[in-house]
């Protein structure tokens, strides 16, 4: 299998972690990709038309994207347990969509900032939702905690890594004390220490 792939995006890495989770690393062919919202990539393309990472090519030449998708296709097929059944998988999504919709805000809002003019209101609206957000997940980190480790929690944590790589000026973990409590114990983990972002 061929996963366009970065070291640097968030959503490829909630991918690999789910992939060290699941012992498969060594199945994927990683193709290094740059996915720039400015810049389609016509090599990215010809698999996803979005022009988005990760993109998944199977054997066969099927397609696979969203990283959620590509988490819960591999999970299915390496039989892993990352996305839970019966109750536990309602909040196991809501974190996985909750992880997502704050990364998507904070590519947004880095991509604002750094253009010459950025709009203010917008910077605005980014922090104040990012801070929300912190606020909302401090208060779950003992249920991320008590919940089997799965999609939910690499989701969240990938957010909270890609906060690290690239708004250290937010300074969220005094925010968000209880999360950073747990999230040093999810960043401990094998999968997340191979998948630490890096610039290249
Ligand atoms: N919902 C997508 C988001 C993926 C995404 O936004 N990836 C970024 C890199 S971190 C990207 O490909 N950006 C290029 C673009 O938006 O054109 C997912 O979960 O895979």
């Amino acid at each position: 299998m061929k996963l366009h792939w970065s070291p640097k995006s968030p959503f490829v890495r909630k991918v690999m972690v789910a992939a060290h989770e699941l012992d498969c690393v060594a199945q994927l062919e990683l193709q290094r990709s740059v996915a720039a919202m400015l810049k389609p990539n016509s090599a990215i393309m010809v698999d996803n038309p979005l022009s988005k990472i990760p993109t998944l090519v199977l054997d066969d030449g099927t397609t696979l994207f969203d990283s959620a998708v590509i988490c819960e296709y591999l999970d299915a097929r390496f039989d892993g347990g990352l996305f839970p059944t019966g109750d536990a998988r309602w909040p196991a999504l809501r974190w996985l969509a909750f992880g997502d919709g704050l990364l998507d805000a904070l590519i947004l809002w880095r991509n604002e900032r750094e253009r010459a003019q950025p709009l203010q209101a917008l910077i605005e609206a980014f922090v104040l939702k990012t801070e929300a957000s912190l606020a909302m997940l401090d208060g779950e980190a003992e249920a991320l905690a008590a919940a089997p480790f799965g999609i939910g929690q690499i989701s969240i944590a990938c957010a909270l890594g890609y906060l690290d790589y690239r708004f250290d000026d937010v300074g969220w973990r005094a925010k968000a004390p209880a999360l950073a409590a747990w999230f040093a114990t999810v960043a401990a983990r094998p999968s997340f220490a191979a998948t630490e972002p890096a610039d290249g």
